[in-house]
């Protein structure tokens, strides 16, 4: 049984907590928190005896095998050095860092001290999305030549997450993160990519619509386009919605899940739903449910020592390509190199 502890028990942790305890080979056994109202509150929903408001009391008193990180970005940095130094397995939210200095330093850090280190890049764990990229990996489209990968809503995402609507960076960082961690996943690493962005909703500080185009290196292009300023007749959120076109058949993820995939053989058409987990809540049901998966498969990749998906090597591919759009959106230039060899 792996150990672990949480740091950070607010507004997403609350899905990790869930997770972790039908997460089979984990044992959540201790809770931080500089708050200690919202330590105290997550402590007793689900029964966690051992508290810290300061993680390094938190790393000095307890054995860990790995340390969940859900702050927000700021924190990221001297947590991950602080549980790589105590030599512990690290799980770390997204985005994983501000700058590729960062996201560079505790790669390094994870490296250096021999522990595994995770970026909670979960998006790609939704089972729809999997049911994709297996259809993509089983040939029925051929070679993938175009996509797009969209995720379009006027969902209130500011009540949860106030620090949405005040932080200097919005939808690229926040969301779009993991609509071009789906690309990758989907289309392989990228060569180029431009971006333009809008802030529509006067309220907030940042962009709330971005647009951009990724020419992947295996020689597909793909849209990926982000907004949270669009009301539709009737609201979607939080669903990636899916185009592919190939040599070989086209396939599309459509609103509510349905899949159509058509090809020479005919057309299948499926719905892939998501599961509704017996904690989980409409309309959250898809990304609380791609939590487990993900936390499941770090788990999974501690017990037989093998890199996860989303490592953070992995992940400062996805983070240079949100760096990468913000130039391009700054500069207006059409094509940018995102600078990763
Ligand atoms: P939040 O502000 O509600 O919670 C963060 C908590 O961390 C707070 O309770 C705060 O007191 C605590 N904290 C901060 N620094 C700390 C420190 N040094 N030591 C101990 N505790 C500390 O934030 P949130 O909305 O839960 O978001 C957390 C992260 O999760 C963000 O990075 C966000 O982008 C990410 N998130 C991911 C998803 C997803 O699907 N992957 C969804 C929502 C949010
Ligand atoms: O998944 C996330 O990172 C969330 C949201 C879906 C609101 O963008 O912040």
């Amino acid at each position: 049984m792996k150990k672990g502890a949480l740091i950070g028990c607010g507004f997403f942790a609350q899905n990790h907590m869930h997770a972790w305890a039908a997460v089979e080979g984990a044992d959540m056994i201790a809770l931080c928190d500089r708050d200690e109202g919202r330590l105290r509150e997550t402590a007793e929903r689900f029964g966690i005896e051992r508290t810290y408001t300061d993680a390094a009391e938190l790393f000095k008193a307890e054995q860990l095998d790995f340390a969940d990180i859900a702050t927000t970005v700021q924190t990221h940095l001297p947590l991950v050095e602080l549980a790589a130094a105590s030599g512990v397995n690290i799980i770390c939210q997204k985005p994983f860092a501000d700058t590729m200095e960062d996201a560079r330093a505790m790669t390094a850090a994870a490296r250096a001290a021999g522990v595994t280190l995770m970026v909670h890049e979960n998006f790609r764990w939704q089972s729809p999305v999997r049911r994709v990229k297996a259809e993509v990996d089983s040939g029925a489209l051929g070679t993938p030549f175009w996509g797009r990968v969209s995720f379009r809503s006027a969902y209130d995402v500011y009540s949860g997450q106030p620090y949405l609507a005040t932080d200097e960076r919005f939808i690229v960082q926040d969301l779009g993160i993991h609509i071009l961690d789906v690309a990758r996943f989907l289309f392989g690493d990228v060569a180029t990519i431009s971006a333009s962005t809008k802030r529509v909703n006067p309220a907030i500080r940042a962009e709330d619509v971005a647009t951009m185009m990724l020419v992947h290196k295996d020689g597909a292009t793909s849209i990926v386009d982000c907004s949270y300023a669009t009301r539709l007749p009737r609201e979607h959120f939080p669903e990636t919605l899916i185009e592919i076109d190939g040599s070989g058949g086209t396939l599309r993820l459509m609103a509510d899940y349905q899949l159509v995939v058509h090809n020479a053989e005919g057309t299948h058409r499926n719905d892939v739903s998501p599961p509704l987990l017996p904690w989980a809540e409409r309309p959250w049901h898809n990304i609380q449910e791609s939590v487990l998966n993900i936390q499941q498969h770090f788990v999974e990749c501690l017990n037989i020592s093998s890199v996860p998906e989303t490592s953070g090597a992995d992940n400062l591919k996805t983070l240079e390509l949100v760096e990468a759009a913000y130039r391009s959106a700054a500069e207006g230039s059409r094509s940018l190199t995102t600078g990763h060899e």
